[in-house]
């Protein structure tokens, strides 16, 4: 086996990426790095210093390659499978890529914005930047709601890298934010998405450790 994932199964980012795995069914050896043990943390910043996860080894092109985005990208241009992570069409494949950083950039990070919070020490929380997450996160919904109108997957009939993103993402908020009856095209996306044998097997794995996620 050639992979290893270096990742959290409860991790938004890494679900992403095993969500990208589990659609073409691409063996990956499993690190799961606990973030509390030194020495894990130590394996990991061996190979991305930065010390964030996921992180993708691929041994028999000897490369190291960071970011969800980017082990996507390099799963569909070195792994392919039955599922296009990334439209070969290039006009589609920039609007894919557009899609996959909108649900990073405005409901990934803002949703982590909010959880990460719980966990600060009292004293030192951020109610000012979580009350902006929160306002990011429902415009967020509200172009979500509006671009879901006709389409059954963020690109339309065909699932790619943007659902990769936008399964977690979405999953995640609507525990911090729920969408509520103004966003239902937007919840019904996630119900698709859950329902996805994919993502539905990221959700399970990750149950373990449901306990992580802050009240
Ligand atoms: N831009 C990165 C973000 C990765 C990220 O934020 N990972 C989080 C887990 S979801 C992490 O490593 N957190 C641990 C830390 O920050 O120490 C990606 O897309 O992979």
């Amino acid at each position: 086996m050639s992979l290893e994932l270096y990742f959290h199964p409860f991790s938004s980012f890494c679900q992403k990426v095993l969500v990208a795995l589990y659609e073409n069914d691409t063996p990956f050896e499993a690190h799961v790095v606990d973030l509390g043990d030194e020495r894990s943390r130590a394996d990991l910043k061996k190979i991305w210093p930065i010390g964030k996860f996921p992180v993708l080894r691929d041994r028999a092109n000897d490369r190291t390659i960071p970011e969800s985005t980017i082990i996507v990208e390099y799963l569909q241009q070195h792994y392919p499978g039955k599922t296009t992570l990334v439209p070969l069409d290039r006009e589609l494949a920039w609007q894919t890529r557009l899609r996959d950083r909108f649900y990073d950039l405005h409901v990934s990070v803002p949703m982590q914005k909010v959880v990460t919070d719980r966990l600060r020490p009292a004293g030192q929380r951020d109610a000012y930047g979580v009350e902006q997450a929160k306002t990011q996160l429902r415009t967020a919904y509200d172009m979500i709601d509006q671009d879901m109108e006709k389409r059954t997957w963020a690109m339309d009939d065909a699932f790619t890298m943007a659902d990769c993103a936008a399964a977690p993402a979405l999953y995640y908020a609507n525990l911090v934010v729920p969408f509520g009856d103004a966003h239902a095209r937007a919840a019904a996306y996630l119900r698709r998405l859950v329902d996805r044998p994919s993502f539905a097997r990221a959700i399970d794995e990750a149950k373990p450790y449901r306990d992580l996620f802050p009240k």
